[in-house]
């Protein structure tokens, strides 16, 4: 790896955060799965539920409608991973073409060990519908690391070859959670295990850039942040983040790639030499 992954976030939904109602025509999300590959995108994280937070569950059909068709094109064209927590909708997505399973529940490992194809493990505390229900820890670190620890091994026990953990960055956590995941984000990356983070245009970004009226800016003014929150990581040692803003942050992967990460690539020696 010259860089650090960027996994595109494409969202077949209504009512995403962010991308609801952009691409729940399948055509318009296969053409900004395509759009993301061509910016550089790593992965292309395909998703039928929203887990905002309030978000309440879809019926297996109806998440299996949105993304079936589109993980069978875009797996032609680039690697693909399903964001789910269903088993069914993880199991039909790898027969379509998946070969990530992306699971902010973190519990479908025996369906990426019995296809054997990689897992994402992040942590979530309670359901996106009640978890931001005034979120406490005693020490949010230690907690989120231990859980993420304890669900690779036994995912690696059971067989998966690939496991990612990730502090699920928003989910059953507040503005100072998030913070200090992001600011020990090198604690989960010493436990070994390759490291994913997720803060694209999340909240917490939007209510530290507050105005002075204590507006939090909008999703569509979160790009800064974003990328700010997404180089730290890179920085910090995390091996992929998850991003609307592919082409901006596959520039800042690169420029982490060029500082950090083994020989320099070959716009760093031209620059060096
Ligand atoms: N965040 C979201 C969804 N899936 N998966 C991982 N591994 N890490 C994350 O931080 C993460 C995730 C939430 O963002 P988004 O998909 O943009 O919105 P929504 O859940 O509303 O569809």
């Amino acid at each position: 790896m010259s860089r650090p992954l960027v996994m595109g976030v494409l969202n077949v939904t209504p009512d995403s955060f962010s991308d609801g109602g952009m691409y729940l025509d399948q055509d318009r999300a296969i053409a900004r799965g395509i759009e993301m590959i061509g910016e550089g995108a790593d992965v292309i994280d395909v998703g039928g539920e929203s887990t905002r937070p309030g978000a309440g569950p879809v019926p297996v059909e109806v998440e299996l409608r949105r993304v079936l068709p589109v993980v069978e094109e875009l797996s032609r064209h680039a690697r693909v991973s399903v964001d789910t927590m269903k088993p069914e909708v993880a199991e039909a997505a790898v027969s379509a073409g998946a070969t990530l399973v992306n699971d902010v529940s973190s519990t479908l490992w025996p369906v990426a060990a019995a296809a054997g194809v990689g897992w994402v493990a992040m942590h979530m505390r309670g359901t996106p519908a009640t978890m931001q229900d005034d979120p406490r820890y005693g020490d949010v670190v230690g907690e989120v690391g231990s859980h993420l620890v304890d669900r690779a091994r036994a995912a690696s026990d059971a067989g998966v070859e690939e496991v990612w953990i990730d502090p699920g960055i928003g989910f059953g956590k507040t503005t100072r959670h998030n913070l200090l995941l992001l600011r020990h984000v090198d604690a989960l990356v010493n436990s070994g295990f390759p490291v994913l983070v997720g803060t694209s245009r999340k909240g917490f970004l939007g209510h530290l850039a507050a105005g002075p009226a204590g507006e939090p800016v909008p999703t569509s003014e979160r790009m800064a942040g974003s990328i700010a929150t997404a180089t730290w990581a890179m920085l910090e040692g995390a091996g992929m983040v998850r991003v609307h803003d592919v082409a901006a942050t596959v520039q800042a992967a690169t420029l982490v790639g060029d500082t950090r990460i083994g020989p320099p690539t070959h716009r760093a020696e031209a620059v060096l030499s």
